[in-house]
């Protein structure tokens, strides 16, 4: 038998190859990981640990939140606080930031996290995830605020989600590369299963919520009309489309086999830039997807770029294989 390479192995040999991989980095993503493992717990039991349904609150985004929202945000709280690994947490779930109580050290690293993403999908057993991004506290004042966390995502760390589907998996990058990772479920640990992902530049899989389609602006019209267009349109081939509405899940077949996907702005809300958070969903996964050989952009831009300018920013995301990134953003620019 082949031998097994484990997260903690591979954390390892990365500090030892690339020696800018600091040891609190590697406790960092050790302990996210071990949260993730207690998460994909709790999914798995399902009704029979009363974690389904609605818990009655909002977040601050007036989001109904279900109960896994909340359970999935407290354990990575409680994992990460008191290692001394970290200055201050941010979550799609929590208003402010949630800063390292004084009883415990302070690091230097600051952790990000959507703790459930994908939440209509909890209650019908659909795949659901956690996406999470780590930035260094720049700067030496002491305490930390909300503005340490406003920087663009080209200065993260680390980034990386775990998929709670049929296998669980980590997938993950400080920023050489993509590496996935499947829970076994008889040892516990965290297996190295495919090194240096790449995503096809090319390929004939969308992914959009077509329902929004009468609101989307004239660039994203025009992309996805030329791929219904078919083998006889512009693009000259057939395409296909999925759509999971776990934007984990979506981006995980991306990874896997390559695709194109896109939550765009739409004119129902003209003054929101889109769906998805920027800091705790496009920038992770655009770090991902740029590190797997695609592309990330908000538009006409690339979304690592941009400086958020608060912590629930949202943003338009288009992301996945190269060249067709390079087409949407093409479009968009065309059309200003
Ligand atoms: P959430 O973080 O509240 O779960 O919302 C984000 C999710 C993404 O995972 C997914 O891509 C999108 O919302 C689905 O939106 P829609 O319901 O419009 O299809
Ligand atoms: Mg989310």
């Amino acid at each position: 038998m082949s031998r097994q390479t484990s997260l903690t192995q591979y954390l390892i040999e990365q500090q030892r190859e690339h020696g800018h991989i600091p040891q609190e980095l590697r406790l960092l993503i050790e302990i996210v990981a071990r949260a993730c493992k207690r998460i994909a717990i709790a999914v798995n039991k399902g009704a029979l640990g009363d974690v389904l349904g609605s818990a009655g609150s909002e977040n601050v985004q007036g989001e109904v939140q279900k109960k896994l929202d909340i359970i999935a945000n407290e354990v990575l709280i409680e994992a990460n606080e008191w290692g001394g690994h970290l200055a201050a947490m941010a979550s799609e779930e929590m208003d402010g930031i949630y800063v390292v109580p004084n009883r415990y050290p302070q690091g230097e690293y600051l952790l990000l996290f959507d703790p459930l993403d994908g939440s209509s999908n909890i209650d019908v057993n659909v795949s659901i995830g956690t996406i999470f991004s780590v930035l260094r506290k720049v700067g030496h004042s002491r305490g930390v605020s909300e503005e340490d966390f406003l920087q663009p995502g080209k200065q993260q760390a680390a980034a990386g989600y775990c998929v709670y589907g049929p296998q669980t998996m980590l997938v993950l990058t400080l920023g050489d590369g993509v590496a996935v990772f499947t829970l076994d479920r008889e040892t516990g640990s965290w297996v190295l299963t495919q090194d240096q992902v790449r995503i096809p530049d090319d390929t004939k899989e969308f992914a959009i919520n077509m329902s929004n389609m009468r609101h989307w602006a004239p660039p994203v019209t025009r992309y996805i009309d030329e791929c219904l267009a078919g083998a006889t349109g512009p693009r000259g081939k057939d395409f296909n489309m999925r759509w999971v509405a776990s934007m984990v899940a979506d981006v995980h077949r991306i990874m896997t086999r390559g695709g194109v996907f896109l939550y765009p702005w739409d004119q129902r809300e003209p003054d929101k830039p889109g769906k998805l958070r920027l800091m705790y969903e496009a920038n992770p996964m655009a770090f991902l997807i740029e590190q797997a050989g695609g592309a990330a952009v908000n538009g006409g831009e690339r979304i690592m770029d941009l400086q958020p300018t608060k912590l629930h920013e949202r943003v338009a995301v288009a992301l996945g294989s190269k060249n067709e990134v390079d087409r949407i953003a093409a479009y968009h620019r065309e059309a200003n």
